[in-house]
């Protein structure tokens, strides 16, 4: 088996002190850091995400592998962050409300870092109310937006129409992603754009940014 393969092998057991030695072995070994995310840690994920659908997994178990991937997601953090941030967009992120997710948004909060964005991070279950207190306290030029849920997608909306109702979408371009969301959702709730994972994200922010 691939070192990789035993990274991923060993979030899916959710074995946290091997995905830590065996990342760690792989940062020695020279092995890309986007690599070791993509093809160690999350590979890991995807084999826990089918079998928590069909009952195979249960939410401790679960629980277990999403801390074996954010001990991995520790070690590789510091190798893909710049120094760039000065002068860059602020990118405001957050799971909605009534949504306790938070991997995909922690992974995305790590790759706008990484691409010199100044990243906000107000956490889970965060209210609409809440998202525009954020806005108008740290005037973001991006805001984040992700659900896991089929329930709180809707949450999405309201969020955006909380932000409309403050007077404050036009000051923010706003994405949206989450494994349940397509572009026509997207659309439909006058978000700005929808991303199918981090990488994405980082480059439409950039692209938006640009645009501005
Ligand atoms: C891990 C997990 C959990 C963990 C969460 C741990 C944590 N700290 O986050 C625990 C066990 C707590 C959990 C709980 C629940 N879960 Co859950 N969970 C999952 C699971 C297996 C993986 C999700 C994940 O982390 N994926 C890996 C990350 C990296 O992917 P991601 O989140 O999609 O993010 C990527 C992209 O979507 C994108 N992205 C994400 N956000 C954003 C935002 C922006 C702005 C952009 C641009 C891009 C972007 O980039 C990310 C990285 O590339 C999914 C299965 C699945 N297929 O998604 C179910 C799943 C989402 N859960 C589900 C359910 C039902 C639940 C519970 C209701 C279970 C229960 N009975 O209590 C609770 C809900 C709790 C709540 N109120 O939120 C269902 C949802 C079904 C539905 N149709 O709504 C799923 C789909 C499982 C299933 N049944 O198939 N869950």
């Amino acid at each position: 088996m691939s070192d990789l393969k035993k990274i991923a092998e060993a979030v899916f057991e959710g074995d946290y002190e091997t995905v830590h030695d065996l990342t760690q072995q792989a940062i020695d070994g020279g092995v890309p850091a986007m690599e070791i995310v993509s093809n160690g840690l999350l590979a890991g994920m995807d084999i826990v995400a089918p079998k928590f659908k069909s009952g195979e997994m249960f939410i401790p178990e679960v629980m277990m592998s999403a801390k074996a991937l954010a001990e991995g997601l520790k070690l590789v953090k510091p190798l893909l962050s710049t120094d760039e941030s000065d002068g860059m967009a602020t990118f405001l992120m957050a799971t909605v409300k009534g949504d306790l997710h938070d991997i995909g948004k922690n992974l995305v909060v790590m790759i706008m870092e990484s691409g010199g964005f100044n990243v906000v991070d107000l956490g889970i279950d965060v209210s609409p109310e809440q998202f525009v207190e954020g806005i108008k306290k740290h005037k973001p030029q991006i805001v984040g937006m992700c659900a896991l849920l089929t329930t709180t997608m809707m949450a999405m909306k309201e969020t955006i129409d909380a932000i409309t109702e403050a007077g404050l979408r036009d000051s923010v371009k706003i994405l949206v992603g989450g494994a349940p969301l397509y572009p026509e959702f997207a659309e439909k709730i006058g978000a700005d754009g929808y991303c199918v994972d981090a990488v994405a994200c980082k480059e439409m922010a950039a692209a938006l940014v640009a645009k501005k």
